[in-house]
């Protein structure tokens, strides 16, 4: 297998990375690695020891990468169709901003907030802190649901109303969000509701969705 991803899908950035792959129709092959259980030589693939990291055994070594946003990348350069990133230079670059505003801020609440709080903790037989998860919903997610609610407006993408790298970084946030247990409230946020059922479903999504509800089920349930 040409295409190797290093991590767990229960990552939104692991997702992310497969997503992309998927819509472009790539065959990969995903090495089960977290960063509680990396190899020793782990760090050789990912320098900061993140999730995910990536190989092409296409090329000859180094053949690896690091970073999400790096990654995407270069499936985009290297496999152009179909096009995830707007072409126009204005577009593109505020493609760039839905997904670093998805990878930074969302997912530190998303992410740290929520996700590690509800689920990986309870898959480590430890406890979740409420009042971490209290904090998220209450006081540091909201503004960032209000900014989205306001983008989308009466699209249904984020930039041109095209399908594209935005999307899928918010998204990859809202599926984390949802196997926290959480749903954006269609009363304050109805854009983001529609946005979050219209795009989970989408069928790159809803199988990696549908591969990683038996682990979080049994986390939820713990
Ligand atoms: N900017 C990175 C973020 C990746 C990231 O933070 N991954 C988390 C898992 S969701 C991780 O590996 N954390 C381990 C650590 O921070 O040491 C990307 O887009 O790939």
């Amino acid at each position: 297998m040409a295409l190797i991803v290093y991590g767990t899908t229960l990552s939104p950035f692991v997702r992310k990375v497969c997503v992309v792959m998927a819509e472009k129709g790539l065959k990969y092959q995903i090495e089960n690695v977290t960063p509680l259980n990396a190899p020793v030589d782990f760090p050789q693939v990912s320098p900061l020891k993140k999730i995910p990291a990536f190989r092409d055994t296409s090329l000859p070594e180094p053949n690896t990468l690091a970073d999400s946003s790096v990654i995407c990348d270069y499936l985009e350069s290297k496999y152009p169709e179909p096009a995830l990133y707007p072409k126009d230079p204005y577009l593109r670059a505020r493609a760039l901003w839905f997904e670093e505003y998805a990878d930074s801020a969302v997912g530190m609440c998303v992410t740290r907030g929520l996700f590690f709080e509800r689920v990986v903790k309870k898959l480590f037989g430890q406890v979740t802190d409420e009042e971490v998860c209290r904090k998220t919903l209450e006081e540091q997610l909201p503004p960032l649901w209000d900014y989205l609610e306001r983008e989308i407006g009466d699209r249904n993408y984020l930039v041109d109303d095209k399908f594209s790298i935005a999307d899928i970084s918010v998204a990859t946030m809202l599926v984390n969000y949802d196997h926290a247990g959480e749903d954006v409230n269609p009363a304050r946020w109805p854009r983001l509701c529609n946005y979050a059922d219209r795009l989970l479903q989408r069928p790159t999504f809803k199988l990696l969705i549908e591969e990683e509800a038996p682990l979080v089920k049994q986390a939820l349930a713990a």
